[in-house]
């Protein structure tokens, strides 16, 4: 996408550092595990600085009851942790505990032009079908918060799904015209990293939909919280077509329920798509489900056991996202500083107490 925003200066060198996050708007499904969480832990194995964020505040974009948000949150964090994400080497927070994101938004929010906003596919389909003159004004801006996520941590680099790209390229844009705008070097052009076999994880129920822990259909999905039977029934019940398996990639064209089963196959096997049709080639999906809802339950099932076990002491989630907040903070705030001298903003030296 291009937006119409001024070129980059010559870019300086940033130290690398990943940020990504995870709406906690609904129970984490398979599709944010394959295409986000499974890639954050492997980036966190890498010995990457990684900064990792339940964004709450972006979660209150479309209407969220209190008492369930507190408890998605807490369950986000069980996920991350029980999927590989160690607090110690990860910093693991949520959003509104690190006020720096909502007021860097603001100032994004002045630099962004509200005609790139209305471009976003996201805004559209999730007002498709309504009146998106009644939604919030903050699921418009939802990008702006996103870059600031992102930003504020001077994060050169984010591991995100497929639908993510072009807020990705959005957030590029604000920081080279705040950079350009200002006159400064101040903000990496943040690369997105999007990698693997199920970059784009679909519904259980259509293909051509991506899988999403706010689809009404549960049987669409698989959570993080099924149990071994509903994912054996969901997987079982999972849409295709009368066709067995092709033999090559190309036989999956036009197929996208099928293509979509094999992707997830891959991804969970550490194969790629080309691997799995090749193993499987002319087996029917009564062979072929069974087979993937094996493998499913194997690599979800111990996930499932430890976030219910974390789930029991809510005090002790809290206390680690507490403790990554503070730790993200101490990261933020002398960059927010920064961009308020940069933007004109007196900052006045409080007495204490
Ligand atoms: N189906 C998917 N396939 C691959 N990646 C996915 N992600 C989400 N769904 C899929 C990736 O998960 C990360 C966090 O996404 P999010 O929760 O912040 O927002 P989202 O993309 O809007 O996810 P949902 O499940 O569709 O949430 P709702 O229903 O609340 O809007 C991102 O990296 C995303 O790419």
């Amino acid at each position: 996408m291009s937006t119409g925003a001024p070129a980059a200066q010559t870019p300086k060198t940033f130290q690398p550092r990943i940020f990504s996050g995870i709406q906690p708007s609904g129970g984490l499904t398979l599709g944010n595990y394959l295409g986000a969480l499974k890639r954050f832990v492997e980036k966190q194995d890498e010995g990457i600085e990684t900064i990792y964020c339940l964004v709450d505040l972006h979660a209150i974009t479309v209407w969220q009851d209190p008492e369930k948000l507190r408890q998605q949150t807490r369950e986000a964090a069980a996920g991350f942790i029980a999927a590989g994400i160690d607090p110690a080497r990860s910093i693991l927070f949520n959003q509104s505990q690190v006020p720096g994101h909502a007021e860097l938004a603001w100032i994004f929010n002045c630099v962004a032009r509200i005609g790139w906003m209305y471009r976003m596919t996201q805004f559209k389909d999730k007002t498709a079908g309504k009146n998106a003159e009644n939604s919030s004004l903050g699921l418009l801006a939802y990008p702006s918060l996103m870059a600031a996520d992102i930003l504020l941590y001077q994060a050169t680099h984010v591991p995100v799904g497929e639908d993510q790209k072009q807020h990705l390229e959005l957030t590029r844009d604000i920081a080279m015209k705040f950079n350009h705008d200002y006159k400064v070097d101040f903000f990496p052009i943040t690369e997105p990293v999007i990698e693997g076999a199920a970059t784009r994880v679909m519904s259980l129920r259509d293909g051509t939909k991506k899988m999403s822990k706010s689809d009404p259909s549960d049987q669409s999905r698989i959570n993080l919280t099924d149990d071994a039977d509903m994912i054996a029934a969901k997987i079982r019940k999972a849409k295709t077509d009368p066709a067995p398996l092709p033999e090559t990639l190309d036989g999956l064209k036009d197929r996208p329920e099928a293509k979509n089963l094999v992707n997830i196959y891959a991804a969970l096997s550490g194969q790629s798509a080309a691997q799995v049709v090749t193993e499987y080639a002319g087996a029917p999906f009564g062979t072929f489900k069974p087979r993937l809802a094996e493998l499913a339950v194997a690599k979800l099932s111990p996930i499932t056991n430890e976030m219910n076990r974390l789930m029991k002491d809510p005090a002790e989630i809290d206390r680690i996202l507490g403790q990554g907040a503070g730790r993200a903070d101490a990261i933020a705030a002398p960059i927010l500083e920064q961009v308020f001298d940069i933007v004109g903003m007196v900052r006045s030296r409080r007495p204490p107490g």
